[in-house]
C-alpha cells in the first residue's frame, strides 16, 4: 500500500467558503489517486463556541481562536484563508514568511498594491500559493480552454461575461461585511466580476484597457452581519451608508485584439448565481453557464450547411478535464467539485517541486490590477490602461 504524504491544513474561517473548502479537502482522496492526504488539522475562528461546533461538523481535528498560533506550529503545512477580504494580506504575508503554503479566497487583496506585496512575499518564501477562483475548474470551462488553445474557435473576437445574483435586493437586507468598503474593498466588482475576469484571463488572455461603470441602488441599510451561506441578520435599528457597488459593468480590450464586455450585479431578480460566459471566434463560439455547469455549448462554422447550430456537449466524459475522476459518463458533478479540482491542483503543487499551480497570487494580483482600473474608470469616467 502506498504511504501518502500528509499535508496538514490550518484553515481560517468556517462559514460559506469554510464549508466548501473543508468538503473539498475531505472528498479529494475519495476521487483522485494522489500521493497526498490532506489532513484537516486545525480550524480557526474568533468565537470559541462557534468554531468548536464548526470544527466538529466540518470534520476538523482541532480548533484555535487566534490564527497567529498556526504560524508557530510545525504540524501545520498549509494556511487556507477564507476570511473577509481586509484580512487576507496580513494573514497571507505572515503565513508565507512562516514557510506555510497558502490558499487564499478571492479577491486576493484590497488593492493591487497590497496584492503585489502578497505575491512577492510568497515568491520570496518559495512556498506554493494559489487564489481560489473555483469556476475555472469546471470540466466544461477547462474543455473550452482546450478548444481555444487548439485553435478550434480560430481567432478570438469577443469575450462576454455576466455574473448575476439577487440576494441583497431587499432594501432591508443588512449591511454585512460584504457591503462595507473597509472590509470588502468593493461590492459586486471584487466579489463577482473578479471571477469573470479570472475566466477571461484564463480563456482569452491579458486585458490591456478598461472602461468601467458602478452603481449603488440602495444607499442605506440596517447594520448587521452574515449568518451563514448568503443569509444575514440585522444587529439592531441602526442604519448606515452603503459605500460599495451593487452593480458594475466594464468594457475591455485584450492583448490579442479581442474585446470584452463584463456585467456583475446583485440586483438581477431571479438569478441566484448566474455566472455565464460566451466567447466568439473566427471559426466558432462557446457558451457556458453555471446553471448547467456540465454543459459546454459549441458552435462550429465547419459543420455542414443545414446542420449548423450550437450543440450541447455533456462534459462528463473521460475526455473532459477532471470529469474522469468522478462518475461514469453522463453522471453530473456540481459546485463543490470545482473546489475539489482546485484543491487537487494545490496539493499536486505541494507534492511536486513546489511550483504554484494557476491561478497563483500573481494571477490574483493581475486580476486586482484590472479591478482597480475598472473602479478608477468608473470614478473618473475615463478609460484606463492596464499596467502591471
Ligand atoms: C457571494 O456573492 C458569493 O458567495 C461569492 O462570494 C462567491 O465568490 C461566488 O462564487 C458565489 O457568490
Amino acid at each position: 500500500m502506498m504511504t501518502k504524504k500528509k499535508v496538514r491544513i490550518g484553515m481560517i474561517g468556517y462559514k460559506f467558503m469554510g464549508k466548501a473548502h473543508s468538503h473539498a479537502y475531505r472528498d479529494l482522496p475519495f476521487f483522485f489517486d494522489t500521493e497526498i492526504e490532506p489532513v484537516l488539522q486545525t480550524l480557526v475562528g474568533r468565537d470559541e463556541n462557534a468554531v468548536r461546533l464548526a470544527a466538529e461538523k466540518l470534520g476538523w481535528l482541532s480548533y484555535e481562536t487566534d490564527w497567529r498560533r498556526l504560524l508557530e506550529r510545525d504540524d501545520i503545512d498549509v494556511i487556507d484563508i477564507g476570511t473577509p477580504n481586509s484580512s487576507h494580506a496580513e494573514i497571507a504575508i505572515a503565513a508565507v514568511k512562516a514557510g506555510k503554503h497558502v490558499l487564499c479566497e478571492k479577491p486576493l487583496a484590497m488593492s493591487a498594491l497590497q496584492a503585489k506585496e502578497m505575491w512577492k512575499a510568497a515568491e520570496q518564501s518559495g512556498v506554493v500559493h494559489m487564489i481560489c477562483h473555483n469556476y475555472r475548474f469546471s470540466p466544461a470551462v477547462q474543455f473550452a480552454k482546450k478548444l481555444i488553445q487548439e485553435g478550434v474557435l480560430g481567432d478570438i473576437y469577443h469575450f462576454r461575461a455576466q455574473y448575476l445574483q439577487d440576494w441583497i435586493m431587499d432594501p432591508e437586507f443588512p449591511l454585512v461585511w460584504r457591503m462595507r468598503k473597509e472590509v470588502t474593498g468593493s461590492g459586486t466588482l471584487g466579489d463577482l466580476m473578479a471571477h469573470s475576469i479570472d475566466l477571461s484571463r484564463f480563456l482569452v488572455g491579458e486585458i490591456t484597457e478598461v472602461s468601467g461603470l458602478m452603481e449603488t441602488f440602495i444607499k442605506t441599510r440596517p447594520v448587521g452581519e452574515m449568518s451563514g451561506g448568503l443569509g444575514a441578520e440585522a444587529s439592531g435599528d441602526d442604519r448606515a451608508e452603503v459605500d460599495v457597488d451593487d452593480a458594475a459593468a466594464a468594457l475591455a480590450r485584450f492583448e490579442n485584439g479581442a474585446v470584452g464586455v463584463f456585467e456583475a450585479t446583485r440586483f438581477a431578480k431571479g438569478n441566484r448565481n448566474g455566472n455565464r460566459i460566451e466567447i466568439n471566434g473566427s471559426k466558432g463560439s462557446v457558451r457556458w453557464t453555471m446553471d448547467q455547469m456540465n454543459t459546454l455549448e459549441l458552435y462550429l462554422e465547419d459543420d455542414p450547411i443545414g446542420m449548423q447550430g450550437f450543440r450541447s456537449i455533456n462534459c462528463t466524459e473521460v475526455a473532459h478535464p477532471y470529469a474522469g475522476a468522478y462518475w461514469p459518463a453522463g453522471h453530473p458533478i456540481g459546485y463543490e467539485h470545482t473546489f475539489i479540482n482546485l484543491m487537487h491542483e494545490f496539493m499536486r503543487g505541494i507534492s511536486g517541486k513546489g511550483s504554484s499551480p494557476s491561478p497563483t497570487f500573481e494571477d490574483g494580483y493581475r486580476n486586482q490590477v484590472v479591478l482597480d482600473a475598472i473602479e478608477q474608470s468608473a470614478t473618473t469616467g475615463a478609460k484606463v490602461s492596464i499596467k502591471y
